[in-house]
């Protein structure tokens, strides 16, 4: 008892000390945002009541009796004064479930609520849940909208990893209870990175979509879709426009997708979007951002080149290496953004900026010329024009 009451001493003195880390921004940083030295979030964050059973009787040496792997791909929302985060958190068991967790400042002391989601299912169980985008739409509830993922029914029974991802759909007031919708039909055999609109359009919901082939490639399908539904609670979108498509020699040649609901601003809405190419090391995912137009969400009015945020550092290092990923961002009353991005399928940061920044970033970043010599051209005219500053 002596020794079990030791180490839970331990657990609890490392948790704390976890949990009180002070978050600094990480060097100059390029002007646009400001990175952080520490992760905000980590699996090492799950509190102690849910991987041990406490009692000494049941769990003499106290070890694990649920093993956490990963905290990463947050869906973000400001409520009641708190930065908060629905994180993606994966077991041991490789299942992924959703939890809360918040910030009194949206940087750092982030800490999970007491018991993670408990999601309802629809009558078709899910096997795995993950990547929730939160909208706050103007129809007063807060959606979460996430892949869901079955064995694909057709598998033959050697084949145990193909699978069908699908967008389910649910709504809170609180995070706390969730009303679980049925989940979105397209004419797409697979769906991921499915987000939706705050606002109403033309009177109807508003959704990004992603449609895809395969439970991996994006096949023919891909690109960022944009479709509209009557209702929420048996959405169907029966046409999908392509708002944002791959694009060879891109950081989004091999396929896309949404971030998290676009920020609007009076220049447009900035979105935050991932891209992944192909690489001999397997797919790099990196973050890019576009802009539509405040009247025409499906027009693209400003897309600067290559991404905005890559994986470095440790960052390229996970679970599935050289991936940053984002679901989730805060835009604070004052214009402050809070980007909560994951590196590597493992861990949450956080990264800030404004959304002045932000505007200038996507209007005035020349796009990709698409060939090494508009590149070039590129460089010379900054260069040509500093020549006097610098003189
Ligand atoms: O492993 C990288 C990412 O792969 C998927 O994203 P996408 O559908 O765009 O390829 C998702 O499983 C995502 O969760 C994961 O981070």
């Amino acid at each position: 008892i002596h020794q079990f009451k030791q180490r839970l001493a331990g657990l609890e003195q490392a948790y704390e000390k976890l949990i009180d880390i002070n978050n600094e921004t990480d060097g100059l940083g390029n002007g646009v945002f400001d990175r952080y030295k520490h992760p905000v979030l980590t699996a090492q964050h799950a509190p102690i009541a849910w991987k041990y059973d406490l009692n000494p009787e049941t769990n003499p040496y106290l070890m694990e009796r649920f093993g956490v792997n990963a905290a990463f791909n947050a869906g973000a929302i400001k409520l009641n004064g708190k930065y908060i985060i629905v994180v993606r958190v994966e077991g041991a068991d490789r299942k992924s479930f959703f939890a809360v967790a918040e910030s009194p400042n949206g940087i750092d002391h982030f800490e999970f609520w007491e018991y993670p989601i408990t999601m309802p299912e629809t009558n078709e169980p899910d096997t795995n849940l993950y990547d929730m985008r939160l909208t706050a739409h103007e129809d007063g509830w807060i959606y979460g909208l996430f892949c869901t993922e079955r064995r694909d029914p057709e598998a033959p029974a050697h084949d145990q990893s193909m699978a069908i991802a699908a967008c389910g759909i649910a709504r809170t007031k609180d995070l706390l209870t969730w009303e679980r919708l049925a989940d979105l039909k397209t004419n797409s055999p697979q769906q991921r990175n499915v987000v939706l609109h705050p606002e109403f359009v033309d009177g109807k919901y508003a959704l990004y979509t992603r449609p895809q082939d395969g439970f991996i490639s994006a096949g023919k399908g891909g690109g960022i879709g944009f479709g509209l539904c009557d209702n929420m609670e048996n959405a169907v979108v029966d046409e999908e426009t392509i708002i944002d498509n791959k694009q060879y020699h891109t950081v989004y040649e091999a396929k896309n997708g949404q971030g998290p609901a676009p920020i609007k601003t009076d220049k447009g809405w900035l979105h935050l979007a991932h891209g992944v190419r192909n690489t001999a090391a397997g797919l790099r995912y990196t973050l890019y951002m576009f802009m539509t137009d405040l009247n025409d969400l499906t027009k693209v009015t400003h897309k600067p080149g290559g991404y905005f945020l890559a994986p470095e550092g440790i960052e390229r290092i996970g679970d599935v290496s050289n991936v940053a990923f984002c679901n989730g961002w805060i835009e604070d009353e004052d214009g402050s953004v809070f980007i909560y991005y994951a590196s590597s399928d493992t861990r949450m940061h956080v990264a800030t900026t404004t959304v002045d920044k932000l505007v200038d970033y996507v209007i005035n970043t020349p796009a990709d010329g698409l060939r090494s010599a508009a590149s070039v051209n590129t460089i010379n005219s900054i260069i040509n024009k500093n020549k006097s500053l610098l003189a």
